[in-house]
């Protein structure tokens, strides 16, 4: 692994060796990580690092940039018939500039966004006052209904329909339940709104046809790459071809400047992956487990949120068990379980405290874990739960996760040695 680096910079080398040791020994269930296939870490750090690109295939800013154009164009066709979209663009490098690429391409200083509240599930770049874009369009929210927890569409319709928002937005970073497409995107169209869908955490589920996908109903689809979809750190945007030639000058100029062509090459190699058969039935086990540990916690006293979970995420709500999400988070850190706290609706307590956690089940399902494994790390959770300062319970829920994860490595045995 890093045969340069390791001779030229021992610092930097072991540090990334700690990383790789700290991921292979943990158990790893924050919900906006997976495990990149070799050849997405291989790609990430390719030949195309070295080549400056801007602008779009056959239409380059710069000259040598006939090789970039067949990666690129490789990539768009592979995300086009992957998620049956009309129009891709690869060139942003994150979720993040996939939804500002969208704003840019279509509002204006003072627009109207409606989107789901953060503390409830949505996401930071969809409007948060913590977020610079706050300070450029007016972003109104929608919620949950506080007994099903499940995002409440009439009351998105009747916002929708007093403010006249210019984009609607749905998807975020915990919501744990499938999304009525259909409905949200006739509520936009009732209130001449565009339709925005910020896959992120999902596209890997979408991308196998295990869950519903948001490509036929909404204008744009923004995503990450990481996440479910198991590939490099970068994103995606996908748009009807009505909004085409709109998208891409909201990316480029719009949002981004060069490509990143090596992020660029790992996508469009993950944009195979994710269609293969392999890819599939991993996507299916991380529902199944993802349905078990709600089961598994419930069963020992956690309240789940929303009762269940229909994707990768299990939203805990851990008052039931006296804690807050601060105080579990660091004690399964200890015991080498790695979650994090997170908001739950209406939660009483901040930020900072939450009383949930989110827990993903990707990574461990990439590994191979499945059902008998889950029940186990439920039963781990519970112990931590009942005294999650008390030092010797956590080295004896230690011992118990480092046993169970050692069995599933993380790569092939062998994959870093020269
Ligand atoms: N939005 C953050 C998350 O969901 O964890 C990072 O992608």
């Amino acid at each position: 692994m890093l045969k340069a680096t390791r001779v030229s910079d021992p610092e930097v080398y072991s540090i990334v060796a700690d990383e790789l040791s700290r991921q292979e020994h943990n158990i790893e269930m924050i919900a906006s990580e997976s495990t990149a296939p070799l050849e997405v870490l291989e790609l990430s750090g390719c030949i195309f690092t070295n080549k400056t690109t801007e602008g779009y295939p056959g239409a380059r800013f710069q000259a040598g940039s006939q090789v970039a154009d067949r990666i690129e164009n490789l990539g768009i066709e592979r995300a086009k018939k992957i998620f049956g979209a009309e129009h891709a663009n690869l060139q942003v490098y994150s979720g993040s500039t996939a939804n500002y690429s969208v704003y840019s391409a279509i509002l204006n200083p003072g627009d109207t966004v409606l989107s789901m509240r953060l503390d409830q599930g949505g996401h930071l770049t969809h409007g948060s006052p913590v977020n610079f874009l706050s300070k450029v369009y007016n972003y109104i929210f929608y919620g949950v209904d506080p007994k099903t927890e499940q995002i409440d569409y009439d009351g998105v319709e009747s916002i929708a329909a007093e403010n006249k928002p210019k984009l609607i937005i749905a998807g975020g970073s915990s919501y744990p339940r499938l999304i009525d497409y259909e409905r949200m995107s006739k509520i936009a169209k009732k209130a001449d709104a565009y339709f925005m869908v910020d896959m992120a955490h999902i596209a890997g589920l979408v991308a196998a046809g295990v869950i519903p996908s948001p490509v036929p109903y909404a204008d744009f689809v923004t995503s990450s790459t990481t996440k479910t979809f198991c590939g490099p750190r970068s994103g995606i945007v996908l748009c009807k071809a009505e909004h085409a030639k709109k998208l891409d000058k909201g990316v480029f100029p719009g949002a981004v400047g060069s490509i990143h062509l090596n992020t660029v090459a790992a996508k469009t190699f993950s944009l195979r992956y994710v269609a293969t058969p392999e890819f599939r039935k991993i996507m299916e086990q991380v529902v199944i487990n993802a349905k078990k540990l709600a089961e598994e916690l419930t069963s020992y006293g956690f309240r789940i949120v929303s009762g269940g979970t229909d994707n990768h995420i299990v939203l805990v709500d851990l008052r039931p068990k006296g804690a807050t999400g601060k105080i579990f988070q660091n004690a399964l850190e200890k015991v080498g379980i790695t979650v994090n706290k997170n908001m739950i609706p209406f939660d009483p307590e901040s930020p900072f405290v939450t009383s949930g956690v989110r827990i993903g089940l990707t990574s461990i399902s990439q590994r191979g874990l499945k059902e008998p494994e889950v029940i186990e790390i439920a039963a781990i959770m519970n112990q931590v739960a009942k005294a999650p300062e008390n030092l010797a319970n956590l080295e004896a829920c230690k011992i118990k996760a480092e046993e169970l994860i050692a069995k599933f490595p993380l790569y092939p045995v062998g994959s870093f040695e020269d």
